[in-house]
Formats: C-alpha cells, sequence, structure tokens
C-alpha cells in the first residue's frame, strides 16, 4: 500500500471547554503527514453532542486504515472539582475498536504515562512526545510490517523545525472563539528547568526556525485571527532566541496580541522591552516558594524583584502561579512568599497547594520512597499506585490557605473558579 491509500483519522476527544483549546498538536502531525501524501482527516469532538454517533456516521462514509487518537490531558490537574478524563476516552477507544482500526495515542497526557495510558486504554501503539518527525516514521514501519514496540519515543525524533504547520483549515477555529479560546502556536518544544513536580522537565529543546513562526503567524493574521496564545512549556529557554523571535515578529507590525508562560530564568530587561514592542499583553509567570526548587532553577526573590519591575516598566500584566507546600517546605516558607507578593505586586496570584503527582516524576519518586509523607496524599497509599488517576501531595487545606490569605483579593486559590489567567 502507498502512501496515497492510506486513509488516517485524528482524533481530538477533548472536551473540556474551560476555555476549550484547539488541538493545534494535531494540525502539525496532519501537516507532516499530507506532506508525505498521506490522506489525512481529523475529527474533533469538542462541540460535538454525541461523539460515538458522530464517529459511527463518520465510519459509515469513509474506511479508515489507522487512527491517531490524541490525548491531551489525562485530568484536570487541580484538586478542587477535578475532572478525570480517561473513562470518557476509553469508551470512544472501545467503540472504534469493533471497527478493527488500529489505535494510536499520542499527546502530552498520553507521554504523562504513556504504559500506564495504554494500559487503560487497551489502544495498539503509542508515540510519547512530538509527533510530527515520528509518525510518518511509525507509519512506514507500520505498513512494512516491521514494528517490534508497541511505544514509540518521538523526542528521539524531535520536531520538523522547518515545517509550516497548516492552520485553521482542517479545525472549525469559530467555534473555539466564541467559547472564549484563543488560537495557539509554538516556537519550540521541550524545557530544561528543573520543577520536581513537572512532567515537562528537563525534556529535549528544539527550536523552529524563526522565520517560520512568523510566517505561520502572518497566515493565521490574514485568516482574521489577532488573538494568540503561546503553546511553549515556557517562552524564555533561551535568551538570545527569545528577544531575537520578538524582535522579528515587531518587524512585521501584525496587528495581533499575545500571551504566555514565563519561568523566573533566563531574564533580563531587553526581553520585556521586545516583548512590549511585539504586543505581548500577559505573562504567566511559574513560581515556586521553596527556595530548594528556586535554586535548582537557578532564581531568588530577587529576579522576582526585577521581572515584577520589567513588568511594570514595560507595561506587561503579570498573572503569577505560586506553587507552595512542596514535601518539607516550611510554613514559614510561603508565608514568606505571600508577604512578598503583599509588597511587590503582580495583578493576581493563583495558589496551588496540591501537587498533582504524575510517576515518572522527582516528586513520584519522593512519595515511593518516603512513607513519611503519605499522610499529605489525598489517597491512602499503596505499593501498586500508578498515579494514573489523580492523587495530590498536599501540607494545607483550603480553610488553612484562607487563613494565610486573609480575603487579600490579590490572591486566589487555582481551582475553585474555573478558567485560565487570559481569562480572568
Ligand atoms: C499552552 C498550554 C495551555 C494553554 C493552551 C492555550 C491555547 N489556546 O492553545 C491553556 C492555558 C489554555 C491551557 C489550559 C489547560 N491545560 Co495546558 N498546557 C499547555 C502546554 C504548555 C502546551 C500545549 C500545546 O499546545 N502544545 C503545543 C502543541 C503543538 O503540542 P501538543 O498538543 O502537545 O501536540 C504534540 C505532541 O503532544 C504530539 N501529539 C499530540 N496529539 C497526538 C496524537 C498522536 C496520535 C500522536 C502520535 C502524537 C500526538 O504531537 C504534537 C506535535 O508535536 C502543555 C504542556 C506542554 N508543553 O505540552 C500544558 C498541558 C497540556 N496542560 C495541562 C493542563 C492540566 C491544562 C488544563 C486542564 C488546566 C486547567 N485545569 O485549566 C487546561 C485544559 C484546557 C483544555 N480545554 O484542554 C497539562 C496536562 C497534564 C495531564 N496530566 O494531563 C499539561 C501537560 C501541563 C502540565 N505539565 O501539567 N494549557
Ligand atoms: S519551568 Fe515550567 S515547564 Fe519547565 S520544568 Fe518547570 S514547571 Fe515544567
Amino acid at each position: 500500500m502507498d502512501n496515497l491509500e492510506l486513509n488516517i483519522l485524528l482524533i481530538n476527544p477533548n472536551r473540556m471547554k474551560n476555555p476549550p483549546v484547539i488541538p493545534i498538536g494535531l494540525e502539525y502531525i496532519a501537516t507532516a503527514l499530507e506532506n508525505q501524501e498521506y490522506n489525512v482527516d481529523i475529527i474533533d469532538l469538542c462541540f460535538i453532542s454525541s461523539p460515538i454517533e458522530e464517529l459511527a456516521k463518520l465510519f459509515e462514509k469513509k474506511k479508515y486504515d489507522i487512527i491517531g487518537f490524541s490525548i491531551r490531558n489525562i485530568d484536570s490537574c487541580i484538586f478542587f472539582n477535578n475532572e478525570f478524563y480517561l473513562y470518557e476516552f476509553k469508551k470512544l477507544i472501545e467503540f472504534i475498536k469493533k471497527y478493527e482500526i488500529p489505535i494510536v495515542l499520542g499527546g502530552s497526557g498520553f507521554s504523562a504515562a504513556p504504559n500506564e495510558v495504554m494500559e487503560f486504554l487497551q489502544a495498539d501503539y503509542g508515540i510519547i512526545g512530538p509527533g510530527e518527525k515520528v509518525f510518518p516514521t511509525f507509519l512506514k514501519q507500520w505498513q512494512n510490517k516491521q514494528l517490534s514496540p508497541t511505544i514509540f519515543n518521538g523526542w528521539d525524533h524531535g520536531i520538523d523545525e522547518n515545517l509550516i504547520a497548516a492552520r485553521g483549515n482542517k479545525i472549525n477555529y469559530q467555534d473555539y472563539l466564541e467559547n472564549n479560546g484563543i488560537v495557539g502556536f509554538i516556537t519550540h518544544t521541550g524545557c530544561k528547568s528543573h520543577c520536581p513536580y513537572c512532567i515537562e522537565a528537563n525534556t529535549k529543546v528544539t527550536f523552529r526556525k524563526i522565520a517560520n513562526i512568523i510566517e505561520e503567524l502572518a497566515t493565521l493574521v490574514n485568516q482574521g485571527y489577532t488573538h494568540f496564545h503561546l503553546c511553549d512549556s515556557e517562552f524564555n529557554e533561551n535568551l538570545d532566541y527569545s528577544i531575537e523571535f520578538c524582535k522579528e515578529l515587531t518587524k512585521l507590525s501584525l496587528p495581533l496580541k499575545w500571551t504566555l508562560y514565563m519561568k523566573p530564568y533566563p531574564y533580563n530587561e531587553e526581553l520585556f522591552r521586545v516583548l512590549h514592542e511585539s504586543n505581548a499583553y500577559l505573562i504567566t509567570l511559574s513560581v515556586d516558594s521553596d527556595k530548594k526548587i528556586q535554586n535548582l532553577n537557578n532564581y531568588t526573590y530577587n529576579d522576582l524583584v526585577k521581572i515584577i519591575d520589567y513588568c511594570n516598566k514595560y507595561k506587561i500584566e503579570l498573572a503569577i502561579d505560586m506553587l507552595t507546600g512542596y514535601p518539607y517546605e516550611s510554613k514559614e516558607s510561603t508565608i514568606e512568599m505571600l508577604d512578598f507578593f503583599k509588597k511587590n505586586l503582580p495583578k493576581t496570584v493563583g495558589i496551588s497547594f496540591y501537587y498533582r503527582i504524575h510517576k515518572n516524576t522527582v516528586l513520584g519518586n519522593l512519595i515511593k520512597n518516603n512513607p513519611e509523607l503519605h499522610k499529605f496524599l489525598t489517597k491512602p497509599y499503596s505499593d501498586k499506585e500508578n498515579f494514573l488517576e489523580p492523587v495530590f501531595f498536599s501540607q494545607y487545606h483550603q480553610k488553612e490557605m484562607e487563613a494565610l490569605i486573609v480575603e487579600d483579593q490579590l490572591f486566589r486559590i487555582s481551582g475553585l473558579i474555573p478558567g485560565v489567567n487570559y481569562q480572568l
């Protein structure tokens, strides 16, 4: 069978709508596959009222040879009102299996716990990490019946830095915009920082060509989209690259505004100046109150003071995502950070004090090896725990945190009210 004869269906089963998120990863994969002359359709189930009926209708109309099933979120990762999505995905997979079409799993949620998700969903294959380079390679081997493992590692292949994804043609962006979603784009994948609870820590970093990103953005602006969310783990992985990107974006004077995630290191004043010039209006900065984690990631309170000053100087709103109460962190350390932000004011401080534990992280191992921490878990610990269904570590109860915040409007406890920073 050559590529032209192979019908591939990519499924976005993500129906979380606070806010809804355009599955741009599938657009990248679809473009990479189409560049190799595969036939690719995407079915987006986000706004479909009966996903199974919709899939049945599609399978009546067209025969698919293989399905790529994207798992962006295992769960909402927040303790309050937590949502676990895999039961709903399992029903879809069971339905698809009746048609005997092989299913390949991928996506950031899948990559967080590949073995466990495979086992839970009983799919045929899985691809960890970025998919646009490894998926075509996987397909070649699958067509030639040369496959031995069931899980493949996309990090070994990286991203295609030259790929310019065809955007907005296979997915109806309008549905998303009408429901408070915004259009995403990426400059690179991976993160070299060391946050011990994070599934993205120490992942391979690959940068896209700046000219290609700008071209992609310009095409999107031409289609009428003007509000963007950066989908990098954190924008400032490499200061020179970040500054260069902003300068190139500014040169085109596109009528757009954008919001981004940043970490406290690396940075300099020029970064904030060029961010402002390129119409970045809101930074979400992830900050740990635990000084051990600050040390691991090369920053101190002095850096936070400077970042807040630069945001004020260059008129960029700053939303802090504050994590506090890591294992063995003291209450004084939490109070120190709350006091710090009362004196050095960002726009908002969202406080997370329930750590979602993932198995393949430093925190996952710490919990496993230190029984004295088990009393702080939201579920009794057993040696069989694989952390697929959410288990959280927390030293505080809601009331204790509320007592520390004392109704200061600057602070909000993450997850009590649904939504993300750009909606606030
Ligand atoms: C940007 C971002 C956001 C932005 C999105 C903005 C926008 N308009 O697009 C906002 C702030 C809105 C957001 C919200 C949420 N997010 Co978020 N987000 C991210 C982030 C940083 C990037 C996601 C992204 O778009 N990447 C870029 C695209 C190109 O990559 P991609 O989708 O991963 O696709 C690639 C691969 O995964 C793979 N792939 C994807 N699908 C498939 C399918 C197949 C078959 C194959 C082979 C490969 C494959 O190939 C693609 C191309 O390389 C990730 C962390 C990360 N770095 O991945 C977290 C992340 C996905 N988010 C997460 C969470 C929890 C959420 C929220 C639930 C938070 C909340 N409680 O509100 C919501 C969910 C919203 C929703 N409707 O789904 C978690 C999920 C973890 C988990 N346990 O499941 C992550 C992993 C962060 C983390 N470290 O915990 N998020
Ligand atoms: S800086 Fe952000 S993406 Fe990187 S390891 Fe820390 S929390 Fe994860």
